[in-house]
Parts: structure tokens; C-alpha cells; sequence
């Protein structure tokens, strides 16, 4: 199959690289972080999106080595910018298989220490199928990562079974509302209602909301309006490579 004899050759051979889109914070307008998002530059097919092989390297298993390999380019791409003078926290998305063996937090620690970094710059994002195979592990883990100076966000909220009062069970730092909930949103009263609905829970569990997919001006009115700590979307970037964001901050930020 030829997943399976490229996706293990792609990280052997440098075929993958790290796209960056960055939130920008309501309070500040200024972007403090950014998203890593994982591509596939297959000499052969071209650019792959994420969607095409992460399935197939959760089953495979090719998600440990690739999650290691995300985790430790995120760390190094976090250190090159901070002596640079760019202060930029960098999110990387986890599979629920990475949180359903014991090396995560090892792999995290020593990706920290091999960039050398001083203080934790990096964060995570899970998806609520995360949490549901085992949540007493997912709990514990998202804790150690927090310990390690670690965000932890809870990406996609809103899609699929995650329920509010599960919010107050698990200890997140922020919830990633759907872009589902954000398309179309001001002509659309119902999403407007639900959204409103999970920012006041949001607030009382203390937890800071990000809007995904913010992609019109009308979008942001809204969810600036509703209050979010941060937007991201494609109404101010799409995932980038490393060079074209420090050329999109220099210009945008
Ligand atoms: O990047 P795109 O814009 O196409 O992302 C598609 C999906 O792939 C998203 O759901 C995202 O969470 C997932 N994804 C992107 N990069 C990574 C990664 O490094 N690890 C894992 N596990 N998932 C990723
Ligand atoms: O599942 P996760 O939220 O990690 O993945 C985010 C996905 O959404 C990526 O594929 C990313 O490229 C995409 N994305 C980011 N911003 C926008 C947007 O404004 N509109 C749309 N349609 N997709 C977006
Ligand atoms: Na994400
Ligand atoms: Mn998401």
C-alpha cells in the first residue's frame, strides 16, 4: 500500500514540515500564539494534507514517531523565533492514540530539553475523542502536561459527544469553538444562542474560548462581540510555513 511504505520513508526523509497558523488574542489584536499543523511534501504527489495520512498513521502506529517528530520541531521552531525576539507559544494537535501510551510525557519533556528551551513554550490540543476512551488517563496527563507549563486546549468543541458539564471534569485551559458554530453565524440565531451558552459556562469553569474558522468580517463582529480570548480562521491567515508567518507578523501584527 502506498501509505505504507511512503508515510515511514516521508519521516525518515524529511518529507514532512510544519505549517503554523496563528490566533490572534481579542485583548491585544496581536498574535502571542500559533497552531502546528503537519504536511506531507511527497516528492512524488505533492503537498498532503493532514486528512490523508493521520488516519492511517493512527493505525499504523506511525502516529508515536510522527507525534515525536512534530513535538520536537515545535520545540526547536519555538526557540529559533524566541532569539529572534518573537515571543510565539506553538500549539501541536494529539491524536487520541498519543494519550493512550506512556511515552507522551517523556517525548514532550525531551522535546522541551532538546530545543533548550527555558520555559515551556509549547501547548496542546486534543479533540474530545480524546477523552473518552479513558478520561481518569486523559485527566492525569493533561495535568502533567499544565505541570510542564503546557495550555491544554479542547479542540473542536461542540461537535460530537463532549458535554457541558464534561468541561468541569476535565482540566483544560481553553475550549476551541467549532468553526461549525462560527460559518454563518450572524444570520444563524441558534448557533448565535449556543454559542453564547458555552461562553457563559466557559466563563464560569474559568476557562478562555478560542473561535475557529473566523473567516468574514461579519464572523469576527460576532464572536468579538460574544467576548472570545482568541480567533483564528482564515479571515486573518491560513496555516503557513515558518518564513511567510515571520513575514505575515512583520506586515500584519
Ligand atoms: O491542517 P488541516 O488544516 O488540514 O488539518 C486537518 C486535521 O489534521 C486537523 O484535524 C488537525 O487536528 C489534524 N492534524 C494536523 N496536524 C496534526 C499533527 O501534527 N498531529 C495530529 N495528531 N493531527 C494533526
Ligand atoms: O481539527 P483542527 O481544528 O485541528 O484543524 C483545523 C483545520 O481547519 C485545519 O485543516 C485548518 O487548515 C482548517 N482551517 C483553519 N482556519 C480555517 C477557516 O477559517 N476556514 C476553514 N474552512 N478551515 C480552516
Ligand atoms: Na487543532
Ligand atoms: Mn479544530
Amino acid at each position: 500500500m502506498w501509505l505504507d511504505t511512503n508515510l515511514r520513508k516521508a519521516l525518515d526523509e524529511h518529507q514532512l514540515l510544519l505549517y503554523y497558523q496563528p490566533k490572534i488574542s481579542s485583548g491585544t489584536g496581536r498574535v502571542e500564539s500559533v497552531e502546528a499543523l503537519v504536511r506531507w511534501y511527497s516528492p512524488e504527489r505533492g503537498l498532503i494534507a493532514p486528512a490523508h495520512f493521520i488516519p492511517y498513521a493512527e493505525e499504523s502506529g506511525l502516529i508515536g514517531p510522527l507525534g515525536k517528530w512534530v513535538m520536537e520541531t515545535a520545540a526547536n521552531q519555538a526557540v529559533a523565533w524566541q532569539q529572534k525576539g518573537l515571543n510565539l507559544r506553538i500549539a501541536v494537535n494529539l491524536s487520541a492514540r498519543q494519550l493512550s501510551n506512556n511515552t507522551l510525557i517523556p517525548t514532550f519533556k525531551e522535546a522541551m530539553a532538546s530545543s533548550g528551551m527555558t520555559r515551556c513554550l509549547l501547548d496542546v490540543e486534543l479533540t474530545e475523542s480524546c477523552l473518552i476512551e479513558d478520561e481518569s488517563t486523559a485527566v492525569s496527563l493533561i495535568g502533567q502536561l499544565q505541570a510542564l507549563g503546557a495550555d491544554v486546549y479542547l479542540d473542536d468543541f461542540g461537535t460530537g459527544y463532549s458535554s457541558l458539564s464534561q468541561l468541569a471534569r476535565i482540566p483544560i485551559d481553553y475550549i476551541k469553538l467549532d468553526q461549525s458554530f462560527v460559518r454563518g453565524i450572524s444570520d444563524n440565531e441558534v448557533s448565535q444562542a449556543l454559542v453564547r451558552a458555552i461562553i457563559a459556562v466557559a466563563r464560569t469553569l474559568n476557562l478562555k474560548v478560542v473561535a475557529e474558522g473566523v473567516e468574514t468580517e461579519n464572523e469576527e463582529r460576532f464572536v468579538d462581540e460574544v467576548g472570545v480570548d482568541d480567533k483564528q480562521g482564515y479571515f486573518y491567515a491560513k496555516p503557513m510555513p515558518a518564513e511567510d508567518l515571520e513575514h505575515w507578523l512583520l506586515n500584519n501584527d
